[in-house]
Formats: structure tokens, C-alpha cells, sequence
């Protein structure tokens, strides 16, 4: 027998509560503490008029909070996310490995750094085969910001991997 209309299931339901008009830059930091050496990112977002967000998600402290932030921004409108974090900087990977948006990591330094940032270059860098990352220098928050002005300023043709085999 079969339901009548309103009694089905909305498939599109769980969108609702989205709008694509959130920020184009979604920037993450893993502490508060890491506030201050990524505000050259928001300065030249701001700058250049790109509308972006930054929040704290810590990977290790509220790695909940991380997969949610990650795996619904594009649903909000985000197109690149800026991850800063120090130490043993899991952030930007964890990120990237809940969203298809390109996802720039930038590593910080600070007293409890090991190896000058070395801790933080390379917990970014090393990404695994599959889930890229990409990095810039030591503290280079405002490079991190032009990057990702350049990504957003990207058109092209291609509308991602074939589906199928030819
Ligand atoms: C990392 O640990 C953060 O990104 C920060 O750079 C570092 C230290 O964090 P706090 O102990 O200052 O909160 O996860």
C-alpha cells in the first residue's frame, strides 16, 4: 500500500539547514593560543574582500567538532580551508580527510615547538598517498590566505574524476 506524500521520508530534508552562503575561506586553528600568528590570514582576506571564517577545532581535543566543521563546509558555501596548528599538528590532514575541498595547512611555531616548527612542518607535510595537503612555510598564515585567493580565483572545465570507463 502505498504512503501518501507527506508521510514520506524527505531525501533533501537534511539539507535544509544549509545555505550556500557562508564564507568562501573557512580557517581553522587548533587553539586559541594559535589565534595571533594566523590573524595575517584573516587581515588579507579580508583585504582582498574574500569573506572567510575562523574558528578553534583542535583534532586531538574536539576531534568531533573537527569532522562535523569539515565534512559539511562546502554544504555552506566554503571552497578552501586554512588549517593552522602547532606541535603535533594533525589538524589540517584530519580536515582534509572529511572534505573534497583543497585544504592548506600552515604550520606554527611556539615555545613548546619542537626543533624550531620542524614538529608542525612535518605532521602537515607528510600527508599519505590520497588525502593531500598542501603547505606552506613556518607561520606563513598570510601566504596561506593568498593561496587560497588564488585557488578562488580558478575557473576551468573540469568537473571531477569520470564516473565511468570508457
Ligand atoms: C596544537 O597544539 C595547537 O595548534 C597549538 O599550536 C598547540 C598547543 O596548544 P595549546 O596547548 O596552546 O592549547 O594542537
Amino acid at each position: 500500500m502505498s504512503q501518501p506524500e507527506s508521510a514520506l521520508p524527505k531525501p533533501h530534508a537534511i539539507f535544509d539547514e544549509f545555505d550556500d552562503s557562508g564564507p568562501l575561506v573557512g580557517i581553522l586553528i587548533g587553539s586559541e593560543s594559535d589565534r595571533e600568528a594566523m590573524e595575517g590570514a584573516v587581515e588579507e582576506l579580508n583585504a582582498r574582500g574574500i569573506s572567510n571564517e575562523l574558528h578553534v577545532l583542535s583534532a586531538h581535543r574536539d576531534p568531533r567538532g573537527v569532522a562535523e566543521y569539515a565534512s559539511t563546509a562546502a554544504l555552506r558555501g566554503v571552497r578552501v580551508i586554512i588549517a593552522g596548528a602547532g606541535m603535533a599538528a594533525a589538524l589540517p590532514g584530519v580536515v582534509a580527510a572529511y572534505t573534497e575541498l583543497p585544504v592548506i595547512g600552515v604550520p606554527l611555531t611556539s615555545s613548546k615547538s619542537a626543533m624550531g616548527g620542524l614538529d608542525a612542518l612535518l605532521s602537515i607535510v607528510q600527508m599519505p598517498p590520497g588525502v593531500p595537503v598542501a603547505c606552506v612555510s613556518l607561520n606563513g598564515a598570510r601566504n596561506a590566505a593568498i593561496l587560497a585567493a588564488k585557488i578562488l580565483a580558478q575557473g576551468g572545465g573540469y568537473r571531477g574524476p569520470a564516473t565511468g570507463t570508457v
